[in-house]
């Protein structure tokens, strides 16, 4: 069918309407926007660590993709590799066979084939890509891997007054399979839920193995795919303000970060802008979660900006922060413990609209259960890949919210897919107006957002941790 290339833009909007149309098939005649190569290829973190992995366009990060909202992209991706693979949009509102996720149905790029996709971006604000596949036991794969790359949505009005902007990637490299780990527990405010305790302790009881489930830990860290001390350093005036989109590719990872002698300006979650801008001194950030922060500078030096964990830092999770005539070995100084805590961004005193119905997910950890794997389920149930069975009904238009209870001691970096979501209660703090796609639920802790079923097709929801969402931690909402 001959479409010009104004009615597409429209039809696209309508996409949820044309489940059955050959979607892909409308990019066929139309140049690509942008081209995404997948291939193996070498990253140079430092000259003494040079790490093979599976890569966009053969760098890490992924080339920086600036869409404008509302304005229809092609975008071919080429997979060189063996392997079928996904590339996901993270945090943008597009239909289920083009965000990436198999899952909700969209196609896998063969190996060695192609695959061309248009789609209108949206919702502005930083976004990000990566892939969407099952990494399993395969340190290799999924988001193990160094396919990620950041997404701008130009936005119709800017955050901000800022002097320039700066994307900083954090991102580890070298993973392997240990027996325990340690999560970084003093991250979020709020206090354990002695009912969640209980819960969870009678699930260790369970456990017939009673040995803890494989984690995952790294040899190298990096910010935009160098190590510490082996990038260019950032280079700043004084009296400039700097805008940092800061993203967390971890597949497993919770990130602190910080710049001594400086504050961030918190101006946009997830891309979103937030109703309460603040100052805080150190951020968090859970996988796959974005922080967009201004810093004025406005204390001279050559400072360390990165991790707060000294092994992490001193393993390569930092960047050089050199003020315009200084120089000399750069200072790190650890800032005080600081929790986090997202009703800070919220609104004051405003209530968020009463939804029409309330579900609610229990999160249970069930230690070794599989292989050596800690197996987790919702509501007792652990998502399975081979039925794909939808857990739970969206009627269109409805204010869904839903109530997580988190009876593990770990943070969950929760995530839906296709829709942004609203926070209205963080560790039992009411709150309004902080738009999301990803939220640390804390250890013991419950959280509550609430969303609009407003994008008809199946969507994923599932924890951000690639170990948790590979064995069980996922769930398939089909529309009515
Ligand atoms: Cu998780």
């Amino acid at each position: 069918m001959a479409i010009s290339r104004r009615s597409l833009v429209k039809l696209a909007g309508m996409a949820p309407l044309m489940s059955a149309a050959p979607r892909f098939a409308w990019a066929a005649d139309d140049k690509a926007d942008y081209v995404l190569r997948i291939a193996t290829g070498l990253v140079e973190l430092a000259p003494e660590h040079i790490v093979s992995t599976t890569l966009y366009n053969n760098q890490f990060p992924g080339p920086l993709l600036r869409f404008k909202q509302g304005q229809r992209v092609v975008v071919e991706v080429h997979n060189d590799t063996d392997t079928p693979e996904l590339v996901h949009w993270h945090g943008q509102t597009i239909p289920s066979d083009i965000d990436g996720a198999a899952e909700e149905g969209s196609p896998y790029v063969p190996a060695h084939g192609v695959s061309r996709t248009a789609f209108v971006p949206g919702p502005s604000g930083f976004r990000f890509y990566h892939t969407h596949v099952v990494a399993g036991a395969d340190l290799n794969r999924g988001t193990y891997s160094g396919q990620f790359g950041p997404v701008y949505i130009e936005p119709k009005d800017d955050p901000g007054a800022y002097d320039r902007e700066v994307f900083l990637v954090l991102k580890e490299f070298n993973p392997s399979f240990s027996r325990g780990g340690d999560m970084a527990s003093d991250a979020l405010v709020g206090t354990p839920i002695k009912a969640l305790q209980q819960m969870g302790s009678a699930a260790d009881e369970e456990a017939k193995d009673k040995t803890k489930g494989y984690e995952v830990s790294y040899e190298l860290f990096s910010i935009n795919g160098r190590m510490l001390g082996h990038g260019e350093p950032i280079r700043v005036k004084v009296g400039e303000r700097v805008l940092f989109h800061v993203l967390n590719a971890s597949a497993t990872e919770i990130r602190s970060f910080a710049l001594p002698g400086h504050v961030f300006r918190v101006v946009a979650l997830d891309g979103n802008p937030v109703p309460t801008p603040a100052n805080v001194p150190v951020l968090w950030l859970g996988t796959a979660e974005r922080i967009s922060a201004i810093v004025e500078m406005r204390h001279p030096g050559v400072w360390i900006m990165g991790d707060l964990a000294d092994d992490d830092r001193g393993h390569g999770m930092g960047v050089v922060v050199e003020y315009d005539g200084k120089n000399g070995r750069p200072q790190w100084v650890k800032p005080k413990p600081f929790h986090w805590d997202y009703t800070q961004f919220g609104k004051r005193d405003i209530a968020p609209l009463a939804p029409d119905e309330t579900i609610q997910m229990t999160i249970v950890k069930h230690n070794a259960a599989e292989h050596g794997f800690n197996r987790w389920t919702l509501n007792g149930e652990a998502f399975s890949m081979e039925t794909m069975t939808p857990m739970f009904t969206l009627h269109r238009g409805k204010r869904y919210r839903l109530k997580f209870r988190n009876a593990s001691d770990d943070i969950h970096p929760l995530h839906l897919h296709r829709h942004s979501f609203e926070l209205t209660s963080v560790a039992e703090r009411p709150t309004s107006g902080v738009i999301k796609d990803v939220v640390m639920l804390g250890g013991y802790q419950e959280v509550e957002i609430d969303f609009v079923a407003d994008n008809p097709g199946d969507t994923l929801f599932h924890c951000h941790q690639q170990l948790h969402m590979d064995f069980g931690f996922m769930a398939l909402f089909k529309y009515a």
